[in-house]
């Protein structure tokens, strides 16, 4: 299986986030692509190739071109308003601010775009975030291409990661959703049904909102229930698509706590939901989040459940593009992420 990577994910390197009361050290860090790529070498699961440019428009054909311009210039403009250290969002404007019928307009103030485009105060923006995010859309659209054009499988080793990220917000470490945009390429190469399926521990608010009203691209996650885990407002069962896309939203919620035969349960779920829609192509959000050991979620998903991942999705049969996204426990991400790919492989 081929590995599409460049370098320039380096260029997103915050200095802090907001958890739990505390400005801490970002999770998402460059040495977490470093080590997933070191394990894709060291077991030798293909050629690693650098991304193709397809320039903005695929990326438009997802998000909003202001969202697209204010991520472009949002450093500048935090610059030019006198600030040195990273961009974080400290106000927002929530449901109920404004008087019934009045549009939220998107302030001139960068503090005010701050609020208006991000969804949490954990996602730094720094100098070099726009030169990675678009680096890491197009590794996504280069496997897109890949396997468009015949590879069986290809993994996107995609960082920062884009689940969080819908049509006109980032948040959860995510600014572009590498997935979203890849599932739209395919759709415009001539697959007329896509399915995205998001393994990543937490709920991929981003890619379904994106889909929420179609019923071209199936979007399926498995994640930690809202109830208890970011992003806590959305990812429960009930939410299953609206207008012509009701009923192709699959969300499978599970508890802390838990544990492969339980998480083997919802992808078996997954898998029939993805073959009676007749998805010719698959799209695999592939956090590593589910781990044991990872520091800020609370599954239990051990190394060995991670090949037996892979052979799951392996079992939907389908050409598949594999896009990378969470995972925190970074000395056992390179085994987790490459366990998967393997267990696709033999499967
Ligand atoms: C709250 C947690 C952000 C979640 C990031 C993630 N700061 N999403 O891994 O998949
Ligand atoms: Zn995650």
């Amino acid at each position: 299986m081929h590995t599409v990577y460049s370098d320039e994910h380096h260029h997103q390197d915050g200095n802090v986030e907001l958890f739990e009361g505390k400005m801490v050290k970002p999770h998402e860090i460059p040495r977490r692509a470093e080590i997933v790529l070191e394990r894709v070498k060291a077991e030798k699961l293909g050629d690693v190739v650098a991304p193709r440019e397809f320039g903005l428009d695929p990326i438009l054909a997802v998000h909003d071109r202001g969202f697209v311009t204010f991520l472009q210039e949002c450093w500048g403009d935090w610059v030019k308003s006198g600030r040195t250290f990273d961009a974080l969002p400290h106000v927002w404007p929530v449901p109920g601010l404004l008087p019934a019928g009045k549009a939220r307009q998107v302030s001139d103030s960068i503090d005010g775009k701050l609020g208006h485009y991000a969804i949490d105060a954990g996602t730094p923006i720094v100098a070099g975030t726009w030169r990675a995010v678009h680096a890491s859309a197009q590794v996504a659209l280069t496997g897109q291409r890949l396997v468009a054009t015949g590879e069986r499988a290809v993994f996107s080793l995609c960082r920062p990661p884009g689940h969080h990220a819908g049509h006109d917000f980032y948040g959860g470490y995510c600014f572009l959703n590498n997935a979203a945009i890849a599932a739209q390429a395919f759709r415009d190469s001539g697959a007329k049904r896509v399915a995205i399926l998001d393994v990543d521990y937490h709920h991929g608010n981003g890619t379904q909102q994106i889909f929420y009203e179609r019923a071209d691209v199936l979007t399926l996650s498995l994640h930690a229930d809202p109830k208890q885990e970011f992003p806590y407002f959305l990812g429960h069962a009930d939410e299953r698509g609206h207008g012509v896309g009701e009923g192709y939203h699959m969300n499978l919620p599970l508890p802390w706590g838990t544990e492969w035969p339980e998480y083997e349960l919802a992808m078996d779920a997954a898998v029939k939901r993805i073959l009676l829609h007749g998805a010719e192509v698959l799209v695999v959000s592939l956090g590593l989040d589910t781990f044991e050991h990872d520091p800020i979620s609370r599954f239990k998903l051990q190394h060995e459940d991670y090949l037996r991942m892979g052979e799951k999705i392996a079992s939907c049969d389908l050409p598949t593009l594999f896009v990378m996204e969470g995972g925190y426990a970074v000395d056992a991400l390179g085994v987790n992420a490459v366990n998967v790919l393997k267990g696709f492989e033999a499967g």
